[in-house]
């Protein structure tokens, strides 16, 4: 249930431990570049480290996300029409002395904390028969990843789920190389990297990596869906890996125990969740 951590999301696993190796090597700022979730961990690190925090983010990204960025005291510029644009300009920012990158999902320090996500299931839990999680970039994918080999878990194969106008990883694994796409389209922009991390790929030839890919109204029905059993409201980047379930794939119905990370996202209120239902009704 990620959606509860600090910043709404999985992100400041990896953002934090991220954040706090640069911050101990010295950093006065972090710039982070990001769709949204990322950059508000990244906000919410640098503000409990004591450092300033830039966060560059895409026009695509909401007033709301942007909102809460500022709320926790860092700079919001917005940059480029999508989040590739805005990476750009981060990496020249970080280029200034006493400031560190913060990417949001191609690193090892961040596969390395979100690894952690992976430690305290197997402190709960038995082997589960599948792991269903949601990709951007792949920075979550990785992170997991990296914690079922490291617990020993290595034999636990994971669904990789995108949405249609996201579909980076699956458009890289049908191809065998990285792909990028011409553009991100529909509500899940929490997921649009046009082109995923490399080691996401690279995955493939060392875990049994499966893939879906469902459509907008797929993942916002599963919002909608889990709002009403949970009484949780999550951004549609995470409905797209509820949708498996309330989908009944039968990937998952073939398996004893299934384990979705509900990775959050704070992107949403009801007022932006009407929004998108009413897009999704035209
Ligand atoms: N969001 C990134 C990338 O955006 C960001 O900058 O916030 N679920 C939620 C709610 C997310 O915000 C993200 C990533 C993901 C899932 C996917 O994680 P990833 O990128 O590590 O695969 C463009």
């Amino acid at each position: 249930m990620e959606a509860l951590q600090p910043a709404g999301s999985f992100k400041l696993r990896g953002i934090g431990h991220l954040c706090q190796k640069r911050v101990a090597a010295g950093a006065k700022r972090l710039i982070a570049s990001s769709g949204g979730n990322a950059g508000y961990a990244a906000a919410y690190a640098a503000r409990r480290l004591g450092v300033g925090a830039t966060v560059v983010v895409p026009e695509s990204t909401s007033k709301l996300m942007r909102e809460k960025i500022e709320a926790e005291s860092a700079h919001v510029l917005v940059w480029g029409g999508c989040w590739d644009e805005a990476d750009l300009r981060a990496r020249e920012l970080a280029a200034a002395p006493g400031c560190a990158y913060v990417p949001p999902f191609d690193h090892p320090d961040l596969w390395e904390g979100h690894a952690s996500l992976v430690d305290e299931l197997a402190a709960q839990h038995d082997p589960f028969g599948l792991v269903v999680l949601a990709v951007g970039g792949g920075g979550l994918l990785c992170g997991v990843l990296t914690g079922l080999h490291r617990v020993g878990w290595q034999h636990v194969p994971v669904l990789a789920v995108e949405t249609e106008g996201t579909s980076s990883f699956d458009a890289a694994c049908r191809a065998g190389r990285l792909v990028t796409l011409e553009a991100i389209q529909g509500v899940a922009t929490s997921l649009g990297a046009k082109t995923v991390a490399a080691e996401a790929v690279a995955w493939n030839s060392r875990h049994e990596i499966h893939r879906h890919v469902v459509s907008d109204r797929e993942a916002v029905g599963a919002c909608q869906r889990f709002a009403d059993d949970h009484r949780i409201l999550v951004e549609p980047a995470c409905g797209a890996s509820l949708a498996t379930v309330y989908g009944c794939l039968p990937e998952l119905a073939r398996r004893d125990s299934v384990l979705v990370v509900v990775c959050g996202g704070a992107g949403v209120n009801l007022q932006q969740f009407h929004k998108w239902l009413s897009i999704l009704q035209r």
